[in-house]
């Protein structure tokens, strides 16, 4: 027996784990107790990574598709078959035709630098990834204050004295652009040391819980509640810029819209009263150290890049902002926003528009809510081909029954994931990355949004098949193959030369040497070798304060009102009302997402030891609301938007706010021909199925999967199932 020590790659958190390993086979998989970060925190997913070794319906050899069924083939015929189909859809329709679309397991594997040299050969417009379901609005904002998407503020959660949490649930997901392995725990001890803890959120949740004091906000009701703190805050005269008093711009235009937004006026949007509002601001201005953090849910909103900048607003005007127990800028070993600018360029958004929806593109990626508009509009530039990679759009998207239906159009569509799952099913070709236990990998990427400055290296602890490859290699595969005609071939050759010096591991050591613990900025010289050696990770330290060295602004300031901000701020009002409309035509609650321990987006139903328990696709609604339309508690309900309609069993539980219905995304496995057959049986219903690809961010176009008009009523007898009725 051996342990190998390495990280869990499932979540943000990426904890630190200890792998007992017999002969080639996982024995058990606990927290690692010497971890830098975790200190022997693990969740139930982590353990379960060794059902992925294990699972039989796990794709080991590349599969091609055969009249309708999926056949095993070698990786030459495999990556020869995958690119030959991908150019010819660029042959024949040009550029553009071929899309791609990346998911959120990109982030958590060394495949991520391959992916993007891939994309920026096939050369076309059509890219997408999960960001634009997820974190987006974060970027916008980031972008619009600071100069750089990537310049994203992490809370200072050991050491402050006041966390506010809005639109996030860290107790369950462990945190989103916010690595804190044990995060429950380090919430617990804001309060042991005598600080305090506030969630807003529609619903009492996990992670409200362990807090002092729980806000039942209205769905999309933030941008109100922070505009009526930030009232009382300039009103009260509490605003202190504190280190950044001469690095700000903006505050005069800031003050001035803040001026409008009386607790009392601000209330009513936001469904919680004045009073209150007002008494959030006191106590968050006078905490000594304080810090609001914004998740996911609130990305998921109509003003949800609006929100995000509020939020970082907060923190700046009560000095909060790049300070020790506030909102923070880590250091990472690798600099993340300098390698993505020496790849990319400055950072830009709206250099181009969608060709349906007219949405602009951020960082070359435009709103995968538009996607199937894309593949179903005729037209120049219409899309017929896909390369999808480690997503499952088809759960994960508005209307992913209309985009499934889209996808089963195209020509051609080529998949690197390991399943055959609601999305990948229909894929004419699928290559298959060995899984996460099986590869070895340095993880530049989330150092950059940790609590703590460290880093951690990640060996593989047990072999993959003979000739398994890992997501670099497919994706490498893949690029050494795309160029078209004779300079492509070129291009093919010459790349296949160089593909040694861009192996991941190589890459990084350059990243750490150059980086601000390398030989040229730091004592400690960090280099590959170095990282490798430390089982256990490397502390790094605390962070401190660093938002100067990071801006990127023109001027080298914080922008505390950026234009495009105060515009869509200016609309807030009209929001407010279409809000209100929206619910007066039959569609009178509001739908919104949740997250659950044992579940990891769309794709870790297929674990036994996660699958264990009972059914948690449910729809959560208030007793009053149930009441009212004569349900109850385990009834199966129909619930339908004007996209589609699902069923599923009713959850009745006072810890929704009325008016609200919650329900997780990620199941609906019950269609024919997906590979994950535990997963099938615990089918579920898609809420994507539901959700409205219109909704959106209005200014990123980012899915409002929050923000959905539904309405509930008891099934109809006897109609069994979880399949969505999307059009
Ligand atoms: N209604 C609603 N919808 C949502 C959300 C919500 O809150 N509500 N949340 C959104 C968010 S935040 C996100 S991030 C998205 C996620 O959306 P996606 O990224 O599209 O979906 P995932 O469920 O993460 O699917 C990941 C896929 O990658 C595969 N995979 C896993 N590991 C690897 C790997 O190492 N390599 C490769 N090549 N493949 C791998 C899995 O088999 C799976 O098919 O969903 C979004 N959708
Ligand atoms: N166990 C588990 N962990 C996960 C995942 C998973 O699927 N399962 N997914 C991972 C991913 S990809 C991500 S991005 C992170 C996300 O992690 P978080 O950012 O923590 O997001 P959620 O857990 O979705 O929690 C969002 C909360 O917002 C609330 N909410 C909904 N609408 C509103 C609103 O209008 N205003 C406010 N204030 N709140 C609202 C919801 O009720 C919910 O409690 O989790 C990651 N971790
Ligand atoms: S919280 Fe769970 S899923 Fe996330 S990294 Fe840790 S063990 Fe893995
Ligand atoms: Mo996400």
């Amino acid at each position: 027996m051996s342990t190998v020590y390495r990280q869990c790659t499932l979540c943000d958190s990426h904890c630190g784990i200890q792998v007992l390993v017999e002969g080639d086979e996982v024995v058990r998989i606990s927290g690692d107790p010497d971890d830098a970060l975790s200190r022997g925190y693990i969740c139930p997913k982590g353990a379960a990574l060794a059902d992925i070794r294990s699972d039989v319906d796990r794709l080991r050899k590349p599969v091609k598709k055969v009249d309708g069924r999926f056949v095993e083939i070698g990786w030459k015929e495999a990556l020869s078959l995958a690119s030959r189909g991908l150019r010819r859809v660029q042959d024949e329709h040009g550029r553009n035709a071929l899309a791609s679309y990346f998911g959120n397991p990109r982030a958590h594997s060394s495949g991520l630098l391959a992916a993007g040299l891939l994309r920026t050969l096939i050369g076309s417009k059509n890219n997408y990834s999960s960001s634009s379901v997820d974190e987006l609005p974060q970027y916008m904002s980031s972008l619009e204050m600071f100069g750089h998407f990537l310049i994203l503020p992490v809370p200072d959660i050991e050491r402050t004295d006041h966390m506010l949490l809005i639109g996030a649930n860290p107790a369950v997901s462990h945190g989103s652009l916010m690595t804190a392995p044990g995060v429950r725990d380090r919430i617990k001890a804001i309060r042991a040391r005598g600080g305090k803890v506030v969630v807003i959120d529609p619903r009492r949740t996990e992670t409200a819980k362990h807090a002092d004091e729980h806000v039942a906000v209205s769905p999309g009701g933030d941008p109100y509640l922070l505009l009526g703190m930030l009232h009382v805050i300039f009103a009260e005269d509490h605003v202190r810029l504190g280190s950044l008093a001469n690095a700000c711009e903006g505050l005069p235009d800031l003050h001035e819209l803040a001026s409008r937004w009386p607790p009392e006026r601000a209330a009513r949007h936001a469904g919680v009263e004045g009073e209150r509002i007002s008494g959030l601001a006191r106590d968050f201005a006078a905490a000594p150290r304080a810090v609001a953090y914004g998740g996911v849910g609130v990305c998921h909103q109509q003003a949800a890049s609006v929100t995000h900048w509020l939020i970082n607003a907060l923190n700046t005007v009560t000095g909060n902002m790049d300070r020790v127990g506030g909102a923070m800028f880590p250091r990472p070993p690798v600099d993340v926003v300098a390698l993505t600018e020496r790849l990319g360029g400055k950072p830009h958004r709206g250099r181009f528009r969608q060709r349906v929806s007219g949405l602009p593109e951020f960082a070359d990626e435009l709103p995968v809510a538009g996607l199937a508009d894309e593949i179903l509009t005729p037209g120049d530039g219409q899309v017929r081909g896909l390369l999808l990679y480690a997503g499952n759009p088809v759960l994960s998207t508005p209307n992913g029954a209309r985009l499934e239906h889209a996808i089963s159009e195209l020509d051609w569509c080529v998949a690197v994931d390991m399943y055959v799952t609601e999305s990948t099913r229909h894929a004419h070709v699928i290559l298959p990355p060995l899984a996460q236990l099986e590869r070895s990998e340095l993880d530049t990427v989330f150092p950059a949004f940790s609590v703590r400055n460290h880093i951690r290296y990640s060996a593989a602890a047990v072999r993959g098949p003979i000739d398994g490859k890992t997501d670099w290699e497919i994706l490498m595969g893949l690029a050494t193959r795309i160029g078209r005609g004779r300079r492509g071939a070129v291009v093919n050759a010459l790349l296949r030369a160089a593909s040694p010096l861009l192996h991941p591991e190589r890459v990084a050591d350059i990243g750490l040497r150059v980086g601000p613990y390398g030989r040229r900025n730091s004592p400690l010289a960090l280099t590959m070798k170095k990282v490798k050696s430390a089982q256990h990770g490397i502390d790094l330290g605390p962070l401190e304060p660093n938002l100067q060295n990071l801006l990127r602004t023109e001027k080298g300031r914080v922008r505390l009102a950026p234009e495009v901000m105060l515009a869509e701020a200016g609309r807030l009002d009209e929001l407010a009302a279409s809000r209100e409309t929206a619910r007066t035509d039959g569609y009178d609650l509001t739908l919104i997402g949740r997250r659950s321990l044992r579940s990891n987006n769309s794709w870790m139903h297929n674990s036994p030891r996660l699958m264990k328990g009972g059914d948690r696709c449910t729809a959560l609604l208030h007793p009053d609301d149930a009441a009212r339309r004569g349900l109850h508690d385990g009834q199966r309900v129909r619930l339908a938007s004007r996209v589609g309609a699902i069923e599923l069993p009713l959850e009745v539980s006072d810890q929704m706010r009325p008016g609200v219905v919650s329900v997780p995304h990620g199941f609906g496995h019950a269609r024919p021909g997906v590979g994950w057959r535990l997963a099938a049986e615990h089918g579920g219903a898609s809420v994507n199925d539901v959700t409205d690809p219109t909704i959106l961010d209005r200014l990123t176009g980012n899915a409002a999967f929050n923000d959905v008009p539904v309405r509930i009523d008891a099934a109809a007898e006897g109609v069994s199932n979880g399949k969505g009725s999307g059009r």
